[in-house]
């Protein structure tokens, strides 16, 4: 693969509106990928195989629990702080940020919102560290779109809980420590609980051929009769609302991460075009492949501008979840097509993995389809406006 030479693009001076911290906190991730990502990532996204030796460095830049107190081990950051991190790992690669999305969001965001104190004690600063890895288990084989159909369950025993069924497309699930599950009890209602590798019954196979997201481990959560201590429930959430609460705050993280990789397509893409001669000039001096790096540069600013003002409402707690679909849902869809436009700038030399271009437009395929479908967060801005259910 080519040295990384990425320089970020800022149309509109964003950076005058970052605080030092937002700054600093950037810069120390930005230099972290281009030091110990960008490298190797290919290789990994050819082999199919998530690179293990790069948890610590996660660890250290923040991305496990950016914005989870410190006396939990997190990073105590601000949440455009968190986008930015997110940012600047997306940029390396989707598949880096879905493994800190998953550990963050998922499973950290669960356990220090839904969790008692002794559960925080006992999982978050392992989490934190990277010496517990964590996978979230919402999706099932039947159940994708429509969580809520779930038949994962458990059966309350008097001295622990039985639990049964079977999770789908689960990120980490291969390597995973500990997995927050959701899963309903004899009533029907969804509850969280944490499920840790060993546990009887609990196996978590590989799901291998993937043509996206190949840096990331993706897997299945399969559970015959798991005895589950009951201490082991989080419980001060219930229904659908709890997993769908940690979503929104892995989805605000996706709306930034997926300006990262686009701003690097638009940035190699730009750099090719003024290098590559044909017809006696660099390419980007043709009309056409101006008109598409201009189009990227104006789609990527926007991007920056909305994830920015859904920082400062998550900052002051008054996001909606129908804002951060917004921004996810248009971020992403942004992201791809970014990633295919700067594909073509390269002309034959971008399906070649010298360049990122071709990796990102992969694993934006399944960062359109996961946490929300494309076409989900579309309705939930058309339910949000209208006021009426377009789903069922
Ligand atoms: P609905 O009746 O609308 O809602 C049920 C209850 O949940 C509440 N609620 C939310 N709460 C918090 N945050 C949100 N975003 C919420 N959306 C809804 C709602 O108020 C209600 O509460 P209550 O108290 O009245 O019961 O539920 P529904 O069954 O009609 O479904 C709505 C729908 C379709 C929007 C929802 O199910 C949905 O978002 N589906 C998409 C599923 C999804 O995103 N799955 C993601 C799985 S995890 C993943 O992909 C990880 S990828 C790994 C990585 O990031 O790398
Ligand atoms: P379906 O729900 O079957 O949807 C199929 C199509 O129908 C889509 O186009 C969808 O938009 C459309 N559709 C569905 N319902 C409607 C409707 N009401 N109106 C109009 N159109 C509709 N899940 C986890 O729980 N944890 C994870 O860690 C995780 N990681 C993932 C990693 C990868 C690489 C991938 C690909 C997925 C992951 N997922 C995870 C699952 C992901 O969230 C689901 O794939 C996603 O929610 C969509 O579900 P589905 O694939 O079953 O598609």
């Amino acid at each position: 693969m080519k040295p990384d030479l990425f320089e970020a693009p800022d149309y509109y001076n964003l950076d005058d509106l970052f605080s030092e911290e937002h700054k600093l906190v950037r810069d120390a991730a930005r230099e972290w990928v281009k030091r110990d990502v960008s490298p190797i990532i290919e290789t990994y996204a050819q082999k199919a195989e998530f690179p293990k030796q790069i948890i610590g460095g996660l660890a250290e830049i923040g991305a496990f629990g950016p914005y989870i107190p410190e006396n939990y081990g997190g990073a105590g950051l601000d949440q455009i702080s968190y986008g930015l991190i997110m940012q600047e790992i997306e940029r390396g690669d989707s598949g880096v940020r879905s493994t800190a999305s998953v550990q963050s969001s998922l499973v950290m965001y669960p356990i220090w919102k839904y969790g008692n104190e002794e559960q925080r004690q006992k999982y978050l600063p392992k989490l934190a560290s990277g010496a517990f890895m964590g996978a979230f288990g919402l999706t099932e084989p039947n159940h994708g779109s429509n969580p809520g159909g779930m038949t994962t369950n458990y059966k309350d025993m008097g001295d622990h809980y039985l639990l049964n069924g079977a999770k789908l497309w689960i990120s980490n699930a291969p390597f995973c420590d500990v997995s927050v599950v959701w899963a309903k009890n004899e009533e029907g209602r969804i509850h969280g609980l944490i499920v840790e590798r060993g546990m009887e019954g609990f196996s978590t196979p590989e799901t291998h051929n993937k043509w996206s997201l190949r840096a990331s481990a993706t897997g299945e959560l399969i559970f015959q009769d798991v005895k589950v201590p009951k201490e082991n429930l989080l419980p001060n959430k219930s229904g659908l609302g709890a997993p769908l609460g940690c979503l929104d705050s892995a989805r605000y993280g996706i709306a930034w991460g997926a300006i990262g990789a686009a701003m690097d397509c638009y940035d190699t893409a730009l750099r090719y075009a003024k290098e590559r001669v044909q017809f006696g000039k660099p390419v980007a001096g043709f009309q056409l492949q101006q008109k598409k790096l201009a189009e990227m540069i104006t789609e990527i600013t926007k991007a920056q501008l909305l994830a920015f003002r859904l920082g400062q409402l998550k900052n002051e707690d008054k996001a909606s979840s129908a804002q951060i679909s917004m921004a996810k849902r248009n971020n992403v869809d942004m992201a791809l097509k970014v990633a295919r436009e700067a594909r073509q700038i390269l002309g034959g030399m971008g399906i070649t993995g010298e360049y990122s271009i071709m990796r990102h437009m992969m694993n934006l395929e399944s960062v359109v389809t996961y946490e929300g479908t494309h076409d989900i967060h579309l309705l939930i801005t058309g339910l949000d406006i209208t006021g009426l259910n377009a789903f069922k």
